[in-house]
C-alpha cells in the first residue's frame, strides 16, 4: 500500500468509461463511504484493509484486472452465486462479482425495462447504459443465469451491449436437477475453455476449489466472532467484508481475512464490542445487497442495534457451504460442485423451506433478539417467500418486521422509524 496519488483517467478513457459521470459516481460512493463507515466507533484495525481497498475500487484493482488481461489474461463478470467462480479461476480466468447496487441511468434503464423492475437489476443494466463500471468494461465475458424472470430477459439486453453467456440453472432440486446443473457445467468448462484458451484439469479445478474454500473458511471465522456479546465487528463492516469477497484477489483477500478474524477472537476474549453489551441483535435475512447498497445496515447501527448475521448471498449463502476437497478426478470434483451449488437457498427454487431453516438456525445460533425481512420492490420470489418467513420466525418465538424498500434515499426516515420501533420492542 502506498501513499502516492495516481491518476487513473487515462486507464479508464481506455476503457471507454463516461469520464465526468464516473467521477460523479466515485465522489458520490466516497462520501457515502465516509460518512456510512468512517464515522463507526471502535472499528477492529483490520479493517484497514478493507478501507483501502474501497479507496481504490476503481483504481488499483482495477490496474490489476488491466494487467492481468493486457498480458493475455482474461476477465470473467459474474452476477449471481450459483456462477462457481472455482471453474473460472480453474480456467485460467479471474472472477468477478458484478455490483449492481446503487441506481444509476435509470432514465435510460427505463426505455429498455418496465418502470416495476427490482433495483438490482435496474442498476445492472444501468451500470452498463450509463458506461460508469470498469469492471464491467474489463470484462472479456460475462456469465447470467436463468434465476429471476426480470434477471433471466435483462441479460438477454445486456448481452447485446457485451458478449454474455447465460446458464440455465434449474429451479427445483431433485437428483435429476443437479444432473442437469453438473451438464450445465460441463459446457460451461467448454465456454471458459474456449475464452481462455486453457484447459480445466483434475490439478487445476481442485487447486481453485481448495483456493475458494479458503477464503469461504476465513469469511466464516470472521462471521462466528459475531456471535460473541458484545460483538466485535459491526453489521456494516462484515457486510463490506463480503462484498469486496466478489471482486478482490483470492489468497490477498483471504490473508487478510484471517488476520482479521485473528483480531476479532482476541477481541472476543478481552469482551471488546463494536456496540454496548447487550445491544439489540439483529438477523437480516433476503434479497442480496450489493455494493454499495449499505442502507438498512446504516439504519439498524445507526439507531443502536448491531445486525449479527446476513442469511443472503451477500452473506451466509456466500460462505458456509463448502464444495468437498476429497476427489482426485475431475468427474468427481464436478458431482461436488453441482451439489454444493445447488444447495444454496434462493428464493428463485421451489420449494425454498432450506432458508427458512437458514433463517432459525442463524438466529439462535448468533443469539438474534430479532429478524429482519428484506425484499426489493418488485422481487416477487423474496416478496412471496417473505410471510413465510415472518411467520416461521414468530413461530420460533422471536420478533420479525419486514421491510421492503429500494435504492433510494427517499424513504429513509420513514424505514428508520420503523426499525427503532423495533429494536425498542425486541429488548
Ligand atoms: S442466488 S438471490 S444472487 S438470483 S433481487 S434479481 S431474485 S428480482 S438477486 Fe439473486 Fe443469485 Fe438468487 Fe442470490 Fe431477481 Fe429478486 Fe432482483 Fe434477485
Amino acid at each position: 500500500m502506498s501513499d502516492a496519488v495516481v491518476d487513473y483517467h487515462p486507464m479508464w478513457a481506455e476503457l471507454g468509461l463516461d469520464l465526468p459521470m464516473h467521477d460523479a459516481l466515485l465522489e458520490a460512493v466516497g462520501g457515502m463511504y465516509g460518512s456510512t463507515f468512517m464515522t463507526q466507533k471502535d472499528r477492529p484495525a483490520g479493517m484497514g484493509y478493507l478501507d483501502f481497498v474501497m479507496s481504490e475500487v476503481h483504481g488499483l484493482r482495477i490496474k490489476e484486472l488491466h494487467d492481468f488481461r493486457k498480458s493475455g489474461g482474461k476477465v470473467v463478470g459474474t452476477y449471481c452465486l450459483y456462477v462457481p467462480e472455482e471453474l473460472i479461476r480453474a480456467a485460467g480466468a479471474w472472477s468477478v462479482g458484478i455490483c449492481a447496487g446503487a441506481e444509476w441511468a435509470y432514465d435510460e434503464v427505463e426505455q429498455i425495462l418496465p418502470r416495476n423492475t427490482c433495483a438490482l437489476i435496474k442498476s445492472m443494466v444501468g451500470f452498463k447504459l450509463g458506461k460508469v463500471c470498469p469492471y464491467l468494461e474489463e470484462s472479456d465475458l460475462l456469465i447470467g443465469e436463468t434465476t429471476c424472470d426480470g434477471k433471466k430477459k435483462a441479460y438477454e439486453e445486456l448481452g447485446k451491449m457485451q458478449n454474455l453467456y447465460t446458464m440455465e440453472l434449474p429451479q427445483m432440486k431433485r437428483p435429476k436437477d443437479v444432473a442437469f446443473w453438473r451438464s450445465e457445467l460441463v459446457d460451461l468448462i467448454a465456454k471458459l475453455e474456449e475464452l481462455t484458451g486453457k484447459k480445466v484439469t483434475a490439478e487445476s479445478l481442485a487447486a481453485s476449489i481448495k483456493e475458494v474454500n479458503d477464503k469461504r473458511r476465513a469469511l466464516q471465522r470472521v462471521n462466528a466472532a459475531r456471535a460473541a456479546d458484545p460483538t466485535p465487528i459491526s453489521g456494516l463492516d462484515s457486510l463490506l467484508a463480503v462484498q469486496v469477497a466478489f471482486y478482490d484477489d483470492v489468497p490477498r483477500f483471504t490473508r487478510m481475512m484471517n488476520a482479521l478474524a485473528d483480531e476479532l477472537e482476541l477481541r472476543v476474549a478481552d469482551g471488546i464490542g463494536v456496540a454496548p453489551k447487550g445491544a439489540p441483535r439483529i438477523l437480516i435475512t433476503g434479497t442480496p445487497m450489493a455494493l454499495p447498497n449499505w442502507k438498512l445496515h446504516e439504519i439498524v447501527e445507526k439507531a443502536g442495534g448491531v445486525v449479527v448475521g446476513e442469511e443472503m448471498c451477500t452473506g451466509s449463502r456466500y460462505y458456509e457451504k463448502l464444495v468437498d476437497e476429497d476427489a482426485t478426478t475431475l468427474d468427481g470434483m464436478l458431482d461436488d460442485l453441482a451439489a454444493k451449488y445447488l444447495d444454496i437457498n434462493c428464493a428463485c427454487f421451489t420449494p425454498n423451506t432450506g432458508r427458512i431453516d437458514d433463517v432459525i438456525r442463524m438466529a439462535k445460533g448468533l443469539k438474534a433478539d430479532g429478524v429482519i425481512d428484506y425484499a426489493l420492490s418488485f422481487c416477487g420470489t423474496y416478496q412471496i417467500e417473505s410471510a413465510g418467513v415472518a411467520k416461521a420466525v414468530q413461530a420460533a418465538d422471536m420478533p420479525v418486521l419486514r421491510i421492503e424498500t429500494d435504492y433510494s434515499v427517499e424513504d429513509v426516515g420513514q424505514l428508520s422509524t420503523r426499525v427503532e420501533a423495533f429494536l425498542e420492542m425486541v429488548k
